[in-house]
Order: C-alpha cells, then sequence, then structure tokens
C-alpha cells in the first residue's frame, strides 16, 4: 500500500484472538480499496501477533515496552480479545484494557446508526445515536479484590473509581461531540438514585459543564430508564454518555435494535493526540463462529472507516460508510444481518461499492 509521493498513515494491526483475526484482515482490505479510490495517501499496516497464542508462548499478553512500540504507530486496528482456554478477566485485563489506561484511551466513542430495518417499532433515522463511553476509570478502575478465598466468609470488592478531571474531560469531550451533530443533545446517563458518592459527582459535573455548551440541550437519565427508552422512544436520543460499565451494556443494546452486534465499531480515544487511538470492533472473539468465516465484518470495516477520519481522512471515512449502507440496502451482508453472504463475500462486496 506504499507510494513515496503520498502521505504514509503507519497502522499498527492487532487482530488478536478467535474472529477479530477474520474481521481484521477483512477491515485491511477494505483500508486498501479506500486508499485505492483516494490516490492521496498510503497506509502502511503492520501486523503485531499480540492476543492470547503471543501470551502462551511468552507468558504476557502484551510485552513490556508496548507503549514505546505503538507511540511509532499513528492509529491502531485492533480485533478481539478472548479464548475459551483463558479466563476472560485475564485476557481482557492483559490486552485491551491494559492499552486502554496507560494511554490515556479515556474517551471511547461508539456510534450507531441503522443500516436496515430496526429490531423495534422505529424508523431507522431514529437510530443514529453517539454513545460516549468513559474508557479509563469508573467500574473498570481495576481497583479491588479477594480476601478469605474459599472461605464462607469470602469477600470480593471491585472499587468504582470517580475523579473530577476524569469526569470534567469526558463530560466536555461528550458536550464537543453533541455541540459539532445536528441535533446538539447529549443525554447524561447515570444510576445516582442508588450510587451516591461517584455518580453524584458525575451528575455535578455533567451541569457544570453543561454551561460552558449553551448551544447543546441536555438531559439526566438513570441507566434501566434509559434501557427502555431506547427501545419506546429512539427519536428523544442522539449523543449519550455514561460510564465505563454502563455504556458498555447499553452500546451492545443499541447494536442489536439497530441489527446486529456485528456492525458496531468503537474508538478508543486520546483527544490530546499524545498516543495513538484504538480503534475495533464493539464485538468480542466469539470462538463459537471462529474459522467458519462467517462472521460479520461491518464492525471492523466501519472501525476502519473512524480510524480514517481520526486520522484526517474524512473524504475515505464518508465514502466507507456510504459504500456499507449500500450493501447492507442490497441485501450483501452476512448471516446475522438477513443475508448469505461469508466474511470475505461481504468485505469484497463492500470494496466493490467503494471503488465504483
Ligand atoms: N473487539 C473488542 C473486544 O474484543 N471486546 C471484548 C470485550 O469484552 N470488551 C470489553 C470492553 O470493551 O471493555
Amino acid at each position: 500500500m506504499t507510494d513515496s509521493s503520498r502521505h504514509v498513515y503507519r497502522i499498527a494491526s492487532i487482530p488478536g484472538d478467535g474472529i477479530g483475526i477474520e474481521v481484521t484482515e477483512a477491515a485491511l482490505e477494505v483500508l486498501k480499496a479506500a486508499v485505492q479510490k483516494s490516490g492521496k495517501y498510503t497506509i502502511e499496516a503492520t501486523h503485531i501477533p499480540w492476543g492470547t497464542a503471543f501470551y502462551k508462548e511468552t507468558g504476557s499478553y502484551l510485552p513490556d515496552d508496548f507503549r514505546s512500540t505503538l507511540k511509532s504507530y499513528d492509529a491502531i486496528l485492533f480485533g478481539a480479545v478472548g479464548a475459551p482456554d483463558v479466563p476472560d478477566h485475564i485476557s481482557l485485563w492483559e490486552l485491551l484494557l491494559k492499552m486502554r489506561g496507560p494511554m490515556q484511551l479515556y474517551a471511547n466513542v461508539r456510534p450507531i446508526r441503522c443500516f436496515t430495518k430496526p429490531r423495534l417499532d422505529a424508523e431507522p433515522a431514529h437510530l443514529d445515536w453517539l454513545l460516549v463511553r468513559e474508557n479509563s476509570e469508573g467500574e473498570y478502575s481495576g481497583h479491588g479484590g479477594r480476601s478469605h478465598v474459599d472461605q464462607n466468609w469470602e469477600v470480593a470488592t471491585d472499587t468504582n473509581v470517580y475523579t473530577r478531571h476524569g469526569i470534567r474531560r469526558i463530560m466536555k469531550f461528550a458536550f464537543e461531540a453533541a455541540s459539532k451533530r445536528p441535533r446538539k443533545h447529549l443525554t447524561v446517563v447515570s444510576k445516582s438514585n442508588a450510587l451516591r458518592y461517584g455518580l453524584v459527582l458525575w451528575d455535578e459535573v455533567a451541569k457544570e459543564t453543561a454551561k460552558d455548551f449553551p448551544d447543546v440541550t441536555w438531559d439526566k437519565e438513570l441507566v434501566d430508564a434509559m434501557t427502555i427508552r431506547m427501545v419506546q422512544k429512539p427519536w428523544t436520543i442522539d449523543t449519550v454518555v455514561g460510564t465505563n460499565l454502563h455504556i458498555d451494556i447499553l452500546s451492545d443494546l443499541a447494536a442489536a435494535l439497530a441489527g446486529s452486534i456485528g456492525i458496531a465499531p468503537s474508538a478508543n480515544l486520546d483527544p490530546e493526540r499524545q498516543n495513538p487511538s484504538l480503534f475495533e470492533p464493539v464485538h468480542g472473539s466469539a470462538f463459537d463462529i471462529m474459522g467458519k468465516g462467517i462472521a460479520n465484518p461491518i464492525g471492523a470495516i466501519w472501525a476502519a472507516a473512524n480510524m480514517l477520519e481520526w486520522l484526517g481522512e474524512q473524504e475515505s471515512a464518508d465514502a466507507i460508510l456510504n459504500a456499507i449502507a449500500h450493501v447492507c440496502n442490497e441485501k450483501k451482508v452476512t448471516a446475522d444481518m438477513g443475508g448469505d453472504l461469508n466474511t470475505k463475500q461481504a468485505a469484497a462486496a463492500i470494496c466493490e461499492q467503494l471503488l465504483k
């Protein structure tokens, strides 16, 4: 994908585990087509083998110098993590979460759009949301522990950590993101009736931050009520901000309502651009379908489009999204979306549309 007269983006490609490998390959094919169509830049993708096979070989999911290795790239394209013979909390913490924290990828942006018929009584246009997840603290702070292991009085804790700084920066990011969208509306999700310290601070900082964004209308919703609103009144939603756990859950619901978890992308951003940001599909490694070649590649391809947008290649990003919308409309998709294509064919249909 190189040509010395054009700008070269250096991408670290970490397919990881399971179907992550298949969908990352598909996303790289679409990136090649985007490069060909644009003619303005090239992409140099370097394969990095971190994942469960690497862990079994070396004893670690990531090498000690992973940060300095990744710093030399413009962005990271990630597949999925998780394997049947390694506990999920080990694989997730040792690979994905270990990259998010130290690299300050604190803003996790999960757009969702409906390319087919929504799985609820709504119009496709009602499901065009931007979910913003606080990605560095909260329920996934990593603080906690276990004592009296294997005793009847065993205790296990996971401590939710919220800092004013951490909340402030994600609120600012979310209000800014909302202000750039046509509807300019933000819903702040929490559970501050029950979690009376961290999420009360969350709500307070949201209210303070809102004063800096007079052009954005906003409202608050408890996370349990938000699940109902997403199903029953999707047209009242535009941009949503919530904690690490809340948006992790709500984004799966959003993807399912829009058609399939297989289409949903996730951008793990360092808005200060001190570190390369990481782009991945929302879905996991899905070992049950691994190797069958039937995984939906759209989540990974949409993530690659988000990566191009982050790198400043808006035209290419838009072209990929239009191609995705087109193939979905023509049912040139995988079985989870009602089509009969395999992963490679679904990606090829997007490439073909892109190059028309
Ligand atoms: N493609 C991303 C992936 O492997 N996700 C697995 C997962 O469980 N992620 C949880 C998270 O994003 O916090």
